[in-house]
């Protein structure tokens, strides 16, 4: 028989080999672990003796399997292999409890690092954990080494937890009508107002606003003067039964912005009066309207108690004022949600911009947050 000896520090990336090498027919003779050349605290270096031989093939098929004597073997190879992916498992969880621990090195300092930057920008625990892990299963010793390279892959990775609503496109016939809701002085109004000044959102198609936050003078005076300049028809709504008639004196327009009052998650009867108001409405696009310089247990306890009026997007407004952006990837994580805008200051229109995953890894793993503009 035939054999070939591979060693590393990765028993994926070893068995991935073996498989490229040795396709279906490979018959483990020998593996083994021993401290790595590093140091014990970088982990275990592997080698794994594989033969092939032609009776293997005829005889029994699996992964590694063979005759009944290589089977027996297999299996204890198996085990192995069992016991060594959990131990790499471990080391990872271990990660960051040696982070915090002076003389205690982590086996991959380049994720160490990375780790310490994300928590740097409050990213939850588990979302690191679970890209450590997730790093350490797929990157190759080499890339595990590299920081250029780990950050190539976390970068993917990150932006792989994004879903990106990408801009409202109107079907063709009817008006496109675009809600905002959420709790009070998130943004929901400014944004509105930033969508339908910025031509490269719907410049060219006639804009109407509606407006259901009409028990404030003032909102209304504002609203009636950005209306007049970007020149939008504006309907005001005073109670629920004018809502679709002021839909059908909107019908000519091909995109209704619908303004709503801000209204608490805990308040149970703001909510009920929101989901009929919506209900009547009919948007096919709710903006959930959330300020980013808020804190994780309450920005994730409303994402999940306004559900109740079935928004479909997240609008996450303030970047520019956190200093760090770890929320944005604990939603995308937890909760999986459609990300449609970041409102990232005061300016009109230029402060609001399309969520882009990948810009949002940069920001993170830059460990600098947004950059505000000074002027
Ligand atoms: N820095 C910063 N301020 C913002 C942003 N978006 C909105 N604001 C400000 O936040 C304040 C409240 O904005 P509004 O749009 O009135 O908030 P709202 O959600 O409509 O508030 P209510 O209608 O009262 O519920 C205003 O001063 C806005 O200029 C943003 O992205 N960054
Ligand atoms: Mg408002």
């Amino acid at each position: 028989m035939e054999t070939k000896s591979y060693t590393g520090t990765n028993y994926r990336d070893i068995m991935n080999r073996i498989k490229r090498d040795f396709g279906e027919e490979a018959i483990i003779v020998k593996s083994g672990r021993q401290n790595h050349p590093a140091g014990s605290e970088f982990g275990w270096s592997y080698e794994v003796v594989v033969g092939q031989s032609a009776e293997s093939t005829v005889i029994s098929p699996g992964v590694f399997g063979s005759t009944p004597v290589q089977a027996a073997s297999d299996q204890r190879e198996t085990a192995t292999l069992q016991v060594d992916m959990k131990r790499l498992t471990q080391s990872i969880q271990d990660l960051q409890q040696q982070m915090g621990t002076p003389g205690l090195k982590p086996p991959w300092p380049v994720l160490a690092d990375l780790a310490q930057k994300l928590l740097l920008g409050e990213v939850n625990h588990d979302v690191i954990q679970k890209l450590l892990q997730d790093l350490q299963m797929s990157a190759t010793p080499r890339e595990l080494r590299s920081r250029s390279l780990i950050q190539e892959r976390a970068s993917r990775w990150i932006a792989r937890r994004f879903k990106a609503a990408g801009t409202p496109s109107a079907p063709a016939g009817t008006a496109l009508k675009l809600a905002f809701i959420g709790p009070t002085g998130a943004g929901k109004t400014v944004s509105l107002i930033k969508l339908a000044a910025n031509r490269a959102f719907f410049g060219g198609r006639r804009l109407g606003i509606l407006s259901l936050d009409t028990k404030k003078l003032a909102a209304a005076q504002q609203l009636q003067l950005f209306a007049d300049i970007v020149k939008a028809d504006l309907k005001l709504v005073y109670r629920d039964r004018e809502i679709k008639p002021a839909l059908r004196d909107l019908e000519q327009c091909d995109v209704i912005l619908i303004d709503t009052p801000g209204i608490s998650w805990r308040a149970g009867r703001q909510m009920r009066e929101m989901e009929k108001m919506l209900e009547l409405a009919a948007p096919a696009e709710t903006h959930l309207v959330l300020p980013l310089n808020t804190k994780y247990s309450d920005l994730s306890q409303m994402v999940r108690e306004y559900r109740q009026i079935s928004y479909n997007r997240i609008l996450l407004t303030k970047l520019d004022e956190t200093g760090t952006l770890g929320n944005v990837l604990n939603l995308a994580s937890d909760i999986k949600p459609v990300f449609s805008f970041l409102g990232s200051g005061q300016r009109i229109p230029e402060d609001l911009l399309s969520m882009r995953p990948a810009q949002i890894a940069a920001w993170l793993l830059e460990g600098k947050g947004f950059a505000v503009k000074d002027q």
